[in-house]
């Protein structure tokens, strides 16, 4: 399993300050739709950014961690809880800008084995086929670290990560590793993702929130988040084309 995982860009020019207003970005979530197949699911015109990973992992508390909104996906003491692709619209009132999608996890053991292939089959027909999708977030728990599932789920990816679809995972429910275990967890983490993004984050502790507000807003907005921004496509047009008549 190897991704090759691109680092992000250059970092902005204020870190602190844009990270805050990532946060804020990241707390105008709304809910927009859920769906139990992907033909329910609405096109979308803005980068989608997918969260995940195995039943249990943390999928919906980080979106609720990171929107800063206790309940805005359903998180649950039950495994399985999420059961259908619930989307989350982002941006200022009538300007969303990107979307996220919280995805069901794999790999409950109570769930049938139909049930289990049939959502398989959905979740790969979603990251091969969505157009719409910019970026995925895989979460894990480190406990548990990247298991079959996680590495199938990045087998499929990868070729669209080698085209530039952006990736992260996030070692979740980091406030029950001490900082030693969590410097561990990450180094394997690392070298499981084969130099790709891997951050730590926890829900209840708040951590790796700003960060990864941070990285989420500038897959969303690729043109702005560079420090330099990227020479013209067709360096022939010398002269800004007037649209004014
Ligand atoms: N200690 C701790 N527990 C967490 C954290 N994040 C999630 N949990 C707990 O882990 C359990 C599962 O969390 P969810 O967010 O529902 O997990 P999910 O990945 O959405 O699960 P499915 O919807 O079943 O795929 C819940 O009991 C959460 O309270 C965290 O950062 N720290
Ligand atoms: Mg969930």
């Amino acid at each position: 399993m190897n991704p090759s995982v691109p680092a992000p860009d250059a970092g902005p020019v204020s870190p602190a300050a844009d990270a805050r207003a990532a946060v804020g970005w990241m707390h105008t979530a709304r809910f927009l739709t859920t769906a139990a197949q992907l033909n329910q699911l609405p096109p979308v015109e803005v980068p989608e950014i997918a969260f995940v990973g195995r039943s249990n992992a943390g999928k919906s508390s980080c979106i609720n961690a990171l929107t800063q909104q206790k309940q805005l996906a359903f998180a649950s003491k039950k495994p399985g809880r999420t059961q259908h692709i619930n989307l989350f619209s982002l941006g200022r009132q009538g300007q969303t800008d990107a979307v996220l999608a919280d995805l069901p996890g794999y790999g409950y053991a109570a769930v049938s084995r139909t049930d289990k292939q049939r959502w398989q089959r959905v979740m790969v027909n979603y990251l091969v086929s969505r157009t719409s999708l910019t970026g995925i977030v895989l979460l894990c728990d480190p406990r548990l670290g990247l298991t079959g599932l996680d590495e199938a789920l990045l087998e499929v990816v990868r070729p669209r990560v080698e085209e530039g679809l952006k990736f992260l995972i996030l070692l979740t429910k980091a406030d029950k590793l001490t900082r030693a275990e969590q410097a561990k967890a990450l180094s394997i983490g690392r070298l499981q993702a084969g130099g790709g993004e891997v951050k730590m984050f926890s829900a209840l502790k708040k951590q790796g929130v700003d960060e990864t507000a941070l990285l989420l807003w500038q897959w969303a907005h690729p043109a702005t988040d560079a420090a330099a921004p990227p020479a013209p496509a067709e360096p022939e047009e010398a002269d800004a084309p007037d649209h004014g008549d």
